[in-house]
């Protein structure tokens, strides 16, 4: 892969976060994407959000499959650990990282073509198996890289740049994430920086499957009239139910909002998370509500974002593995390989 590396000189008075990081510490390579590609303003919301959660860079796992959204992880956390890995197979390839080294924090950074067409298989079982990870969609309906093809997330109806219509039913991920059983499910749009931000530190912070649908123009080819992934299209009819703060474990809560519109949310980490309704009648916490609130919606030619289902209690494969604290790849062979007594007990006690 071709890229410029950015300097690291930055000026002096750039305020740095409480591990001496400044926000230069978070970015990646000089982007190589279309000039007003909204995959560049979601990879600078990661860089806001691993900035402003004070993460230590080496926590992190950065994993993609391919399409312009996979290359994307080359340019942020460029001191973070990342695999660039097959069409599609990003999921797999997370979750076998997950399963050797659970101490890492995970991102999954992936495509509506990479997910919902080619990898969609692989989507679909890494979110039924609650790995736990933030795993974001930049959702632009069309194969960017290869020059605009319908994805699978294209709507039924929606054209071309050429003017092709498109006559398939649209995967919608956000849906499927839900009927799957995720935790954390979200969606947003890369042209809006203060819902999106909050939304990605809350996934990260999120103990469990979070899945983010992130809308994303392709100004090569889908940000035309007819398309309804442009950027025109996605404000005219963005539908947000509700606003969120993240408020770290160390911050004191010190606004006060109006009593019954505010509902708070402690995180696994101490964490917490202050929703703000906008939509009376949404419920976050009802999983089959929001599965018909978001097709009724859908229907009418909404696009409805916001934190769109939260489980409080979440849980990972690991606590369904009941695997040990220690992450497996420090375990020594004595631990792995335990003898022959043991696996003698071991085989009784199946009999
Ligand atoms: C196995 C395989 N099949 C097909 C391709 C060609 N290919 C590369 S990227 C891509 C689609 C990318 O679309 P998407 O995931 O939506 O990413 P975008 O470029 O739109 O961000 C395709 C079909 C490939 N690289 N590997
Ligand atoms: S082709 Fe589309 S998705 Fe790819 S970099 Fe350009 S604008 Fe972004
Ligand atoms: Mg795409």
């Amino acid at each position: 892969m071709t890229f410029i590396v950015k300097p690291t000189l930055h000026h002096p008075q750039l305020r740095a976060n409480s591990l001496g990081f400044t926000r230069r510490d978070y970015e990646g390579a000089v982007s190589t994407l279309c000039a007003g590609c909204g995959h560049d303003s979601i990879s600078a919301a990661i860089i806001q959000a691993c900035y402003e959660l004070e993460l230590p860079p080496h926590r992190i796992a950065k994993l993609s499959g391919i399409g312009c959204s996979s290359k994307t992880p080359n340019y942020f956390l460029g001191s973070s650990h990342g695999f660039n890995s097959v069409h599609g197979r990003m999921p797999s390839v997370l979750t076998g990282a997950n399963l050797a080294n659970r101490d890492l924090i995970y991102l999954g950074v992936s495509g509506d073509g990479d997910s919902a067409s080619i990898g969609l298989g692989q989507f679909a079982h890494c979110i039924r198996r609650s790995v736990n990870m933030t795993y974001i969609v930049e959702n632009n309906g069309v194969y960017g890289l290869t020059k605009g093809q319908f994805s699978a997330t294209a709507d039924r109806g929606s054209k071309s740049k050429r003017g092709v219509v498109n006559y398939d039913e649209p995967i919608d991920l956000v849906g499927l994430s839900l009927q799957l059983g995720a935790s954390f499910v979200a969606r947003s749009f890369s042209g809006d920086k203060a819902q999106l931000v909050p939304i990605v530190k809350a996934a990260i912070q999120h103990h469990g499957a979070a899945f983010i649908d992130c809308i994303s123009p392709c100004v090569a080819f889908s940000n035309h009239e007819g398309s309804t992934k442009s950027f025109d299209y996605v404000r005219d009819h963005n539908e947000a139910v509700n606003r969120l703060d993240v408020v770290p474990e160390r911050d004191e809560i010190t606004v006060d909002h109006a009593t019954g519109a505010v509902e708070e949310v402690v995180q696994y980490n101490g964490g917490r998370l202050r929703l703000r309704k906008l939509t009376a009648e949404y419920n976050p916490h009802d999983r089959v509500a929001a599965m018909t609130y978001l097709q009724e919606r859908h229907a009418a030619g909404e696009i409805v974002t916001g934190v769109l289902y939260l489980e409080t209690e979440p849980t990972d494969l690991h606590d369904y593995l009941n695997t040990v604290d220690k992450p497996l790849n420090q375990l020594a062979d004595a631990d792995l390989c335990p003898g022959l007594e043991s696996l003698k007990l071991f085989n009784e006690s199946l009999r």
